[in-house]
């Protein structure tokens, strides 16, 4: 399978995220790419569709804020990468100007989500390779892989948090959509629920999005993802913990049902290797020959398939999490 990557998405170098009261060190690094690199094969650079595309999702200011936002901590005499640490849970004004801490929490929801000098460089390559890879796909190309990283099903239309800065699924169905692809649908199989996606898109008929995630009754991100959330274009199908593939086929079969419903002439999937049981931050059971079962379903659709990596943590797995995933496609 084609697959896209640009070595810029290695500058986002975060040292830490905060949970459970203390600093851990980040558990998205680029050791993670790394890993799949070296277990996918050749890669293409992509080339730059510029902002754009990135702004049909996200708002400029939130835009602006991502590139500018280091410099600010740098210039407000910091050092280290840049944290929130207030949150607006009443509501935001609209934030143009100002401290660089009340836009640091402004426009992003948890402290999983720093950035560093080279965050804006990564993660704005990071959706140009998603928007390379799309290009193929509308080409032609059956399915084809982006190596996205850092993630982005977090990111909403103007915040980052869960690792994620752009969202770069979302990016892509976008401009799918303005590339006459009449009706997307987003296929989320991530451990976490892609609320970016999910606020981004929530309302629309043209873009659909199925979510299969751990209950945020006791997973991140809490206050997204729940089953009630459903309706209209936004399908929840929330898991227990400890669920393994006898309990995960029958959410995909339901997720890839109500797709074909909708008559998708794309889909773009938001992969994460997190549901492995490997992974040191999440509690599914699925087994790296698990992802080869997963594929050959989503490809039974028979669609033309963006893949977009999202999470994966279990640094030894990920190679063959990933290659195995790809392989279902074939
Ligand atoms: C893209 C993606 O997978 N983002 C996930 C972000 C999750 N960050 C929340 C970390 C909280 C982890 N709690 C871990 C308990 C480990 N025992
Ligand atoms: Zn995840």
């Amino acid at each position: 399978m084609r697959a896209f990557w640009d070595d810029r998405q290695r500058a986002h170098s975060t040292a830490a995220e905060f949970f459970n009261g203390k600093l851990h060190p980040a558990a998205e690094h680029s050791g993670r790419v790394d890993a799949i690199l070296a277990a996918i094969g050749p890669t293409e650079t992509p080339g730059d569709c510029g902002l754009e595309p990135l702004l049909a999702v996200h708002s400029a200011l939130f835009v602006e804020f991502l590139q500018s936002a280091h410099d600010r901590w740098l210039e407000a005499g910091r050092d280290g990468d840049a944290f929130p640490y207030t949150f607006p849970v009443v509501g935001r004004r609209p934030l143009d100007l100002g401290r660089i801490d009340a836009l640091l929490g402004a426009y992003s929801f948890d402290t999983s989500s720093p950035i560093g000098p080279g965050t804006w460089e990564s993660a704005y390559w990071s959706a140009q390779t998603a928007l390379a890879a799309l290009r193929t796909v509308l080409d032609g190309e059956r399915s084809v892989f982006a190596l996205c990283r850092p993630p982005g099903h977090h990111a909403g239309p103007d915040y980052c948090g869960g690792y994620s800065y752009l969202n770069s699924a979302a990016i892509c169905a976008e401009a799918a959509r303005a590339e006459g692809r009449r009706r997307v649908a987003i296929l989320d199989v991530d451990y976490h629920h892609g609320n970016g996606t999910q606020d981004i898109f929530a309302g629309r008929d043209d873009i659909v999005f199925a979510s299969i995630h751990a209950d945020p009754a006791t997973d991140y991100p809490y206050f997204w993802g729940h089953a009630d959330e459903s309706g209209g274009n936004i399908l929840n199908l929330p898991l227990l913990r400890g669920t393994d593939w006898s309990g995960y086929e029958p959410a995909l079969t339901q997720a890839l049902d109500w797709i074909e419903r909708f008559e998708p002439e794309l889909l773009v999937v938001s992969y994460g290797a997190d549901t492995h049981e490997a992974d040191p931050i999440s509690h599914f059971k699925l087994r790296t020959s698990d992802y080869a079962l997963m594929a050959r379903k989503i490809a039974s659709l028979g669609l033309p398939t963006l893949i977009v990596m999202e999470g994966g943590y279990a640094v030894d797995a990920l190679g063959s999490n990933v290659a195995e995933f790809l392989s279902g496609f074939r």
